[in-house]
């Protein structure tokens, strides 16, 4: 039988197939994706094949159907595993606040580089504008302005108060969209103003540390009552990236792609080349130094994120 994978919690996969039945399933003995090396061999998402287990109400999943899309995602400590956030997306929402925990350019940049890579169009949501301070509206505004410029949507909202949340039921509507984010930035809650009957769980955020509590703990395929569907993700800490060349990660910021040929050197990293497109950019402001940055650090193989207070 045919069915997509709705939630995976390690060793078990909740599979949605005929008439809305979900069927616990397990994946057969030594199954492995061809040449894929990641930590789960089957993410939501998954359009899956399984048999029914013979008098029992579990089933086996036997083959995983090529996967039109997926986000991948790299353990950043020494293991470097990597694992397939969800697959067979249409559209990414990155959940980000300025609030609290505040969400870096780098981390946004790494998953906005990934979803690039894997041609899954990505749109930011900064939620918590009701905990904003005039310093963090001025903040943000640079923020959006840096997102914008370099063509992406951002959204402000507010799961608490509510502000926008029908703009973004109209953005998800009839799409199988992702939401990724650190953990406590309220993917869940916003997720529970959009569709108030899914009822999910959310966390509380720390008071000395600023962060989330890891409230959720698996990905999850929740069907939305205006069609579509929307997958809730734990939070994540950091975005270790899988390798990219130089060249890849300059096509994979849109706003550097447009410029890219337009270097003197055809094999330019746009690092200390001569008549280079992209730095004259960078200097004469139409390319986000913060943007620009990011991308060195990317390319250099920089992982850890200094916290950026300033933006440019
Ligand atoms: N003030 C305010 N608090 C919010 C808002 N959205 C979420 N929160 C709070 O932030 C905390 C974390 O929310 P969650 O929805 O659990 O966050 P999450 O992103 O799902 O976190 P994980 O499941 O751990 O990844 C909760 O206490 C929410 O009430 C908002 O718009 N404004
Ligand atoms: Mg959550
Ligand atoms: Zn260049």
């Amino acid at each position: 039988m045919d069915g997509v994978v709705v939630k995976s919690t390690g060793s078990w996969y909740s599979v949605l197939h005929s008439e809305n039945i979900i069927t616990d399933c397990r994946i057969k003995g030594n199954f492995r994706m061809k040449g894929m090396k990641t930590t789960n061999p089957c993410a939501v998402g998954d359009n899956i094949v399984f048999e029914m287990m013979p008098n029992e109400n579990t089933g086996v999943i036997s083959e995983i159907k090529e996967r039109y899309n997926c986000i991948i995602r790299k353990s950043t400590n020494l293991s470097k595993q990597k694992q397939v956030l969800a697959s067979n997306i249409d559209k990414a929402f990155l959940i980000v606040t300025i609030a609290s925990p505040r969400t870096s350019t780098g981390f946004i940049d790494r998953f906005l580089v990934t979803a690039e890579a894997y041609h899954i169009p990505t749109v930011l949501i900064f939620n918590k504008i009701d905990l904003y301070t005039d310093e963090m509206y001025e903040f943000h505004k640079t923020m959006k302005s840096i997102y914008e410029n370099a063509g992406y949507e951002c959204v402000e909202v507010s799961a608490l108060r509510g502000d926008n949340i029908e703009y973004v039921r109209n953005l998800l509507q009839g799409k199988i969209n992702l939401f990724s984010g650190h953990s406590g930035v309220g993917k869940s809650a916003l997720i529970n103003r959009i569709a108030p009957e899914l009822n999910l769980k959310t966390g509380i955020i720390s008071e000395y540390h600023q962060k989330g509590k890891h409230t959720t703990t698996f990905a999850e395929m929740l069907a939305l009552p205006f069609g579509g569907f929307i997958i809730d993700t734990p939070g994540i800490k950091e975005f270790g990236m899988v390798n990219f060349t130089k060249e890849e990660v300059t096509y994979f910021f849109p706003e550097m792609k447009l410029l890219a040929n337009k270097c003197q050197f055809d094999n330019c990293t746009h690092e200390h080349e001569p008549k280079c497109a992209i730095k004259k950019a960078v200097e004469n402001g139409s390319i986000s130094e913060t943007r620009y940055n990011n991308y060195l650090n990317i390319i250099n193989g920089r992982e850890m994120d200094v916290e950026d207070w300033e933006l440019k």
